[in-house]
């Protein structure tokens, strides 16, 4: 077995995004700001990680938007970050065999690892509405958002979390559901499986360990992991 796995959160651990972009635009409205962010526009939106950064790329193309709210992007994304994590409170299902992976790979003695460019009220929220209370406590490392400067597909958050549970990258195995994710992962050295999601279906994913519907089958993780590792 694996001596870590490592986790993606939005897209991976659950289809989080639509509730992402809900978030965005009911914000860019309560400001009165004239921008939508539509599902097409926001797949696009997508290859830039991080909310303050996706906004900031965002108002690069909105001529007049720029100066007028270029200083209020902390602003936005603190409030965005309140609504978003009331809507993840009122309920998220995790993945189909996320729970279960998780909680099998905590009584195998398996560690596990959270890496995601979402800032981190946002992963407590999800992993608390779905696992529970304690659901934090699970996890021997979190990397997330602004603790590392350069965000995916940079390494660095993978390389963050693989620092605190000070186990080499070839031992792990990283869980992506984006081109981004995986770039990161696999530059930071780590056998990759791909679960595509709402988003990213259809998209490439070099270097993947392997790619899968989900990791709902029955047997669907282990026998991808089964060669990894140091056993
Ligand atoms: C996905 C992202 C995030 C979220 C927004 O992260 O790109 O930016 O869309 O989160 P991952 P914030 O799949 O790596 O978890 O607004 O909190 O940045
Ligand atoms: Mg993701």
């Amino acid at each position: 077995l694996p001596s870590a796995l490592i986790f993606d959160v939005d897209g991976t651990l659950a289809e989080t995004e639509e509730l992402h972009r809900q978030a965005f635009n009911a914000t860019f409205a309560a400001e009165q700001l004239p921008w939508h962010w539509d599902a097409t526009l926001y797949r696009k939106l997508l290859d830039v990680t991080g909310g303050k950064e996706r906004i900031a790329h965002f108002l690069k193309s909105e001529p007049d938007g720029a100066e007028r709210a270029a200083d209020r992007i902390p602003e936005l994304h603190r409030a965005k970050t309140d609504r978003y994590t009331a809507l993840v409170a009122a309920g998220t299902a995790l993945r189909p065999g996320v729970a279960r992976l998780i909680r099998e790979a905590k009584a195998a003695g398996v560690k596990l690892g959270i890496a995601t460019t979402t800032s981190l009220p946002n992963v407590e929220a999800l992993l608390e509405s779905s696992l529970g209370p304690d659901a934090m406590a699970l996890f021997d490392a979190v990397g997330a958002g602004d603790v590392v400067p350069a965000k995916k597909p940079a390494p660095d958050i993978y390389l963050y979390v693989l620092d605190a549970l000070k186990l080499p990258a070839a031992d792990c195995v990283a869980f992506e559901d984006s081109t981004n994710g995986v770039r990161a992962a696999r530059a930071a050295g780590l056998p990759t499986i791909v679960t595509p999601g709402l988003y990213t279906e259809g998209d490439d994913f070099p270097g993947a360990l392997a790619v899968l519907s989900d990791l709902g089958e029955p047997d669907a993780p282990y026998r991808h992991l089964a060669g990894v590792g140091a056993g």
